[in-house]
């Protein structure tokens, strides 16, 4: 039993990693509070166990009280969702939300190259994001097999509730939404960040976004082919709003970050061209 103190008033930062071989397979994230922390404990490290066919070699997994005086609460960016008829018509459909965020066509196709290849230096795809200086298309990261690891986010335990049977009136209810919508809120977030590109590792999940500070979360019905295990975050950095790389990555790693209210949720367009 966990002493009730411990259970009703502390937050606590819950985070997982599995890898294979030396090789991220999985990870993820979690801010919760009393009656949460043993059983949300319990599906991350579920999480890492029930990878289909990816049996780990090793899981990490560390629990970390919150100081609540370093908390920043926002809310969650406005949502679109973009139906598109194939995967390359999504990456066009990304290609052209990136531009409108102010980055430059060599550097868009650099970051598809990155995510559709494979980011790390091995091939594979890494645990974190690659940081890409969104005028040269320079790697910012120090060490590009791990890349950039947001951390630190999370519903506010008290509007959790609430906030996730919006997202589900919306048909927005899978926990990938969920958790790509709090990651790219933070993200965007970030000062001199400018956009973020997304799409999954998991071989089945096709869906990716464009995220930004004006436009928010916009969904791309498709962004890979099934059976595609490669995946990835691109974060596109402003230099010039951004002199210090390392205050930027100590944001997006440290700075606890709580959302209690959801965006407006556009209902789905069909993108054409
Ligand atoms: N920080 C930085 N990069 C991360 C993090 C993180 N906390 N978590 C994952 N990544 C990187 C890592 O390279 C993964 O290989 C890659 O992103 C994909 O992670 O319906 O599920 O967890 O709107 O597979 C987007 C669309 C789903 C959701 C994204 O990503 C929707 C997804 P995954
Ligand atoms: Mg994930």
């Amino acid at each position: 039993m966990l002493a009730s103190s411990v259970m009703d008033y502390h937050l606590y930062s819950l985070r997982m990693r599995a890898s294979r071989k030396g090789k991220h397979v999985s990870g993820a994230e979690r801010i919760v509070t009393g009656g949460q922390i043993l059983p949300t404990s319990n599906n991350l490290i579920a999480r890492a166990f029930n990878l289909s066919g990816n049996v780990p070699t090793e899981v990490h997994f560390i629990a970390e009280q919150i100081d609540p005086e370093h908390i920043s609460y926002m809310a969650l960016p406005n949502v679109t969702t973009w139906n598109v008829s194939s995967w390359q018509q999504g990456r066009s459909a990304a290609a052209k939300l990136l531009e409108h965020s102010g980055i430059g066509q060599s550097v868009i196709s650099q970051a598809f190259k990155l995510l559709t290849n494979g980011p790390s230096p091995s091939g594979g795809v890494m645990r974190g994001a690659v940081l890409l200086d969104a005028i040269t298309g320079q790697r910012l990261e120090t060490d590009l097999s791990r890349g950039i690891r947001v951390s630190r986010m999370d519903l506010a335990p008290e509007y959790s509730e609430r906030i996730k049977a919006q997202l589900s009136h919306f048909g927005l209810a899978h926990h990938r939404t969920l958790e790509a919508l709090i990651l790219a809120g933070k993200v965007v977030g970030a000062p001199g960040l400018l956009a973020e590109l997304c799409w999954s590792d998991d071989p089945e999940y096709q869906v990716g976004y464009v995220s930004d500070g004006k436009n928010g979360y916009q969904r791309i019905s498709m962004l890979k082919p099934v059976g595609d295990p490669m995946g990835g975050r691109v974060f596109f950095v402003n230099r010039a709003a951004n002199s210090r790389i390392d205050t930027l990555v100590s944001y997006l790693e440290n700075q606890v970050v709580l959302f209690n209210q959801l965006g407006t949720v556009h209902p789905p367009k069909n993108w054409i061209s």
